[in-house]
């Protein structure tokens, strides 16, 4: 160093011992050592009470101050259930529904290196005022794909529009005496709610979507396969309503992962455009109605003698749909080998339309839903329920594959209890 630049330096080291010095100044001449003050960590806005219904969420938003890259836990006692201290969530915020009234006590842990704070809370849970329905309340969405049961199931009369035919189809599954809605082939869809949220119950399937599939009275094959007859598996998807606004929202939805899910045979990311038929006919014809889809396949609907109508959802003035999906193995097999005796096979688990009502297996746990990446999510409930065809195939003079919802219910609400898969 210059002398020069040295006695810069002086001064400036000078300088800030000074300023420093009158910055850290108090009232007082003695001038105790300045320390950080200490870092808050409260938990606040805790309520001691909250009070809801059975089937409907409570939500606890604390509000943390501090605990920074601090861990969460909230655990759950309830006497008369014989719950103690069960940890329900490991998130900052707690969203909580019951399918038994009484009263559930909380305790909320916050953590954060040796910082810990507790915070506790009740909430009871009523019966509701108005008794639930277990079935399905409203229907938000129904559209086919091309199938023999377009514009019957529901009809389709000159006028319907797609608010009109979504009613039609509200009509026929909605309440305990529902009929059937047909889905058409791979990605037709409907999407209904109930008048509550059915609670995943932990240990137990939760809710039936309900189908006309059966099983075959004669299979001419020894050694099938599997369980088969009339199974026409759909893909199940479930939304829990999160933000609250009654409806099922694009980021909501979650897929029921059945049995194949994992399987290199299912293909993710399905889509399928069918295109309107040029010259509708009463024709009976195996080239009807063209499809492509995005594995670079192409084909036909057929249109068979014993359903002439149009298989092409009348309402929709589109000259084409299409559709998006998990797209499950072909199911259908002719067993005779001379195209007189299809066995339509069940898929082991997950699906609507693919066991008979009356099998354990038509009935879904919501803990089998993943996230579009395939990770298992957690829901406490659902409110909303997709169902679309799984399939794309023709079975011969049975037509295609086409998934039918004849109504759905909430199994806790009708006391049916159906232990989960192991
Ligand atoms: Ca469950
Ligand atoms: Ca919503
Ligand atoms: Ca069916």
């Amino acid at each position: 160093m210059k002398r020069n630049d040295l006695k810069k330096y002086v001064r400036l080291v000078l300088f800030t011992a000074l300023f420093t010095g009158f910055a850290a100044c108090s009232d007082d001449d003695i001038t105790p050592p300045v320390t950080p003050p200490a870092a808050i960590n409260e938990i606040k806005g805790v309520e001691a009470q909250y009070g809801t219904d059975r089937c409907k969420i409570q939500t606890v938003e604390p509000v943390i101050e501090g605990f920074t890259n601090g861990t969460f836990t909230w655990t759950m006692s309830n006497t008369a259930l014989n719950i103690k201290d069960s940890v329900v969530s490991q998130t900052k915020d707690l969203q909580f529904l019951a399918l038994e009234t009484g009263d559930y006590l909380f305790t909320l842990t916050a953590k954060s290196g040796s910082i810990e704070k507790k915070a506790e809370t009740k909430i009871t849970v009523s019966k509701e005022a108005t008794e639930y329905s277990a079935y399905i309340a409203t229907v938000f969405d129904y559209l086919p794909a091309v199938g023999q049961f377009v514009n019957e199931l529901p009809s389709c009369e000159d006028g319907d529009t797609k608010e009109t035919i979504r009613k039609k189809a509200e009509d026929a599954i909605k309440g305990p005496n529902s009929s059937m809605i047909h889905l058409g082939g791979f990605g037709g869809y409907v999407t209904f709610g109930f008048d509550h949220t059915i609670v995943n119950v932990p240990g137990k399937r939760d809710f039936r979507v309900k189908g006309n599939a059966f099983w075959s009275a004669a299979n001419p094959n020894p050694e099938a396969p599997g369980r088969g007859g009339n199974c026409e598996p759909g893909i199940i998807m479930v939304a829990y309503d999160k933000n609250g606004n009654g409806k099922p929202d694009d980021d909501e939805w979650y897929e029921i992962a059945g049995s194949e899910y994992n399987k290199p045979a299912t293909i993710k990311n399905y889509e399928i455009t069918y295109y309107k038929p040029q010259n509708e006919t009463e024709e009976a014809t195996d080239e009807y109605i063209m499809w492509e889809d995005n594995q670079g396949n192409s084909g036909y609907k057929a249109k068979n003698m014993f359903h002439r109508q149009s298989y092409y959802p009348s309402w929709i003035t589109e000259d084409k749909i299409t559709f998006k999906g998990t797209l499950l193995p072909n199911n259908a097999i002719d067993e005779s080998g001379q195209g007189s005796y299809w066995v339509l096979y069940a898929y082991d688990w997950g699906y609507a339309d693919n066991a008979p009502n009356s099998d354990d297996e038509s009935a879904i746990d919501i803990s089998w839903a993943v996230d579009k990446n395939g990770n298992k999510v957690h829901l406490p409930g659902i409110d909303f329920v997709k169902v679309y065809t799984g399939v794309n195939q023709e079975a011969g003079w049975l037509g295609e594959v086409s998934t039918e919802v004849a109504g759905a219910e909430d199994l806790h609400l009708l006391g049916k209890s159906i232990p989960t898969r192991n």
